[in-house]
């Protein structure tokens, strides 16, 4: 396993409810770096990263708001896990809402593409998060990180994606809230949508595994975003868009436990976690658990365990 990278995103400004950026911190308070230690891996936090000079930009919604600071995070970031990436490291950003994705993802892309190696994206979310700047509603460009991954027209006014991924190489899990114009637009894409209904019919394991094979099979990266949101508000209350109906305790260990055995996960985004939020810690302390059995915690070690 590769050296872990812990890369602070103090990041606010894709939403409107004050609190994300105080999101590294509380995994740092909730023991990140030793939980992951404690199953052998080395660990690096690089610390927050800084915003420097903000980047010129405008763009013709007026609901859009904060671009011009969106923008700033998505080119360091970018920078950032690319660097981590070269270093031969594990990147894992520690959000901060999931705007961070615009430059964490396009970092994961801008290695993958000198390489030559598919990436792949496994966003685990309540969202589709499927906007352009052009159709979001509400201007908080959170809303819109898979859209720009998928090489979608409208963001003209940030840098080009590196390489944009096909969209039978995105896999949604966790879905339960679209809105309109982005389910419009998915229609016209052949991205995989696990939206709760489909995780109720067939099970959490059955469509992870069947995204997990295609990636096997094709050599490729895995890049996961993991939304707070993915799970169901009564176990992750830490939010500022809670939807309910996400998924279980159980069910989110499973599917970092499948994360796990696949070897696959080349980078990690831990987004939306608003502290303000919390509950004596519970959400944050939750998300460093996940954490861990993406890294390899086990109850119980069996000796073999092949993954099919
Ligand atoms: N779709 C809504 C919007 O664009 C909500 C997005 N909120 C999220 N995404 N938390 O994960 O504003
Ligand atoms: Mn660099
Ligand atoms: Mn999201
Ligand atoms: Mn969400």
């Amino acid at each position: 396993m590769p050296n872990t990278i812990l890369i602070g995103a103090p990041i606010d400004s894709g939403q409107r409810r004050p609190g994300c950026l105080m999101g590294p911190s509380a995994y740092r308070v909730a023991g990140i770096a030793q939980a992951i230690r404690d199953l052998g891996h080395g660990v690096t936090d690089w610390g927050d990263v800084a915003l420097g000079e903000l980047p010129k930009g405008e763009c013709p919604n007026p609901a859009v708001h904060s671009l011009r600071e969106t923008l700033g995070w998505t080119e360091v970031l970018a920078d950032k896990t690319d660097d981590a990436l070269s270093q031969g490291g594990f990147p894992i950003i520690l959000g901060g809402d999931h705007s961070l994705a615009l430059g964490s993802v396009a970092g994961a892309a801008a290695y993958a593409a000198r390489r030559d190696v598919p990436l792949f994206l496994l966003w685990l979310d309540a969202h589709s998060d499927f906007h352009t700047p052009m159709t979001t509603t509400t201007g908080n460009l959170h809303g819109t990180p898979v859209a720009y991954i998928a090489g979608r027209d409208g963001f003209e006014a940030f840098p080009p994606f590196p390489k944009p991924i096909p969209a039978d190489r995105i896999c949604l899990y966790g879905i339960r809230s679209v809105d309109p114009a982005e389910h419009a637009a998915l229609l016209d894409h052949d991205i995989a949508i696990n939206d709760m209904r489909v995780l109720d019919e067939h099970g959490i394991v059955a469509p992870l595994r069947a995204f997990l094979n295609k990636v096997r099979d094709m050599g490729g990266m895995l890049h996961v975003s993991l939304d707070v949101d993915f799970l169901d508000p009564s176990i992750a209350p830490a939010v500022g868009t809670t939807v309910p109906g996400g998924t279980t305790f159980r069910e989110a260990h499973l599917v970092m436990e499948l994360l796990h055995e696949s070897s696959l996960v080349t980078s990690l985004d831990l987004v939306e976690l608003n502290p303000f939020l919390d509950e004596r810690g519970r959400t944050a302390r939750l998300m460093v658990d996940l954490v861990a059995s993406l890294m390899g915690r086990k109850v119980f070690d069996r000796p073999t365990r092949s993954f099919a």
